[in-house]
């Protein structure tokens, strides 16, 4: 996009740049598409985790700049908002893994309560101009009987089901506690379960369009998984960064829902992607214990009613349309893996 002299460059700082698939995505439309320029917060790591940018083509781009952060330390992010005073921040870091939270629940509250606490203080205290993003999630709203489920809305009362979603609940509070008291920009998108070809190999719909296409081609001959009867409203990435984009672009800052408003189970998921390569699922498909968590979410579904009518909110890519991109891309990878073992 060519620059206009006269305008000012907005500035954004993203945290989760690397691990989240979606901090990627929305790294990649606000350079490439709102001529931002782009902080990338990330945690120092041994291993390279640039992998995302790279395949997105934007790790050299000269408007990105990475840093690093760590979401329980206050003084990296004092340092952040302090050195870069950004127009807008996203903060996109956690642990996101639901079963993991199990296993780290005080690691779940670092990195998604302290975390949000931390960077609202430093907004407040330091640049209190930054509009500030949460990641809220669709796990918040937890188990309800899915017979009386005609789709989540904002006024919801959450019901969460997991340390994460207890974590994301206080985190999602303490934002509108600081838009209250203290007048901030600050508001958070809950969105519904989102993917696409860059989705963490660990999350269900990514383990399973892996390991059909690993299947088809001969390097892997069964699909362990938990529960297969949960649902879930899955969306693609690629479209639900333009609306994080947006709820910043509002003239007050409030929560929006953004999801497909359709959901279908585990088993419906693992069924379409392993027909789309001409595979009975039924033949490869074995349950394994060690991957149902100690309380589940059974059912999800959004309204997104209102991001409707305040965002413009409109979704081409339905969750067939998402399965055959997944297909697609791993399909790919499976060869190119195929191939290296030769
Ligand atoms: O893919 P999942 O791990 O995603 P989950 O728990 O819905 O959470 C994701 O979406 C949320 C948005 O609503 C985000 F907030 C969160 O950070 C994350 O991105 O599991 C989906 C369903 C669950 O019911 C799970 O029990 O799949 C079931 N499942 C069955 N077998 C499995 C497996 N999940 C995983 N990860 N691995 C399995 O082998």
């Amino acid at each position: 996009m060519k620059q206009n002299s006269n305008i000012k460059q907005p500035s954004c700082i993203i945290t989760g740049i690397t691990r989240a698939k979606i901090g990627s995505l929305l790294s990649k439309y606000l350079l490439e598409e709102k001529n931002y320029k782009v902080i990338g917060a990330r945690r120092r790591i041994s291993l390279f985790n640039s992998g995302r940018l790279e395949e997105l083509k934007i790790f050299n781009h000269p408007n990105l700049k990475l840093e690093y952060f760590d979401s329980s330390d206050p003084v990296s992010i004092n340092k952040l908002i302090n050195q870069y005073k950004p127009d807008e921040c996203y903060n996109l870091a956690a642990l996101s893994h639901v079963k993991v939270s199990f296993d780290l629940p005080i690691e779940s509250i670092n990195s998604i309560l302290n975390g949000t606490v931390y960077f609202l203080e430093a907004i407040k205290t330091l640049s209190p101009k930054t509009k500030y993003y949460g990641a809220s999630s669709s796990e918040q709203y937890g188990n309800v009987q899915p017979e009386f489920i005609s789709g989540f809305h904002e006024e919801e009362k959450f019901n969460p089901a997991s340390p994460y979603a207890v974590a994301k609940c206080a985190a999602h509070e303490m934002v509108k506690v600081y838009r209250q008291s203290y007048g901030l920009f600050a508001c958070s998108g809950i969105l519904f379960n989102h993917s696409g070809s860059l989705r963490g190999e660990t999350f269900v719909c990514r383990k399973i369009t892996k390991a059909a296409t690993r299947i088809k081609i001969g390097l892997q001959n069964k699909i362990e998984l938990g529960n297969i009867k949960s649902f879930r409203d899955w969306g693609s990435a690629k479209e639900y960064v333009k609306y994080m984009h947006l709820m910043l672009q509002q003239k007050d800052p409030e929560e929006y829902i953004i999801a497909t408003g359709h959901s279908i189970s585990v088993e419906e998921f693992l069924k379409k992607s392993f027909d789309s390569l001409n595979l009975d699922y039924k033949k490869y498909f074995q349950y394994n214990a060690g991957f149902e968590r100690p309380n589940e979410v059974l059912f999800l579904k959004g309204d997104s009613t209102k991001a409707k009518n305040h965002l413009d909110f409109k979704l081409e890519t339905t969750v067939d349309n998402l399965i055959e991109e997944m297909i697609s891309a791993d399909l790919k990878k499976a060869k190119q893996e195929k191939e290296n073992l030769k």
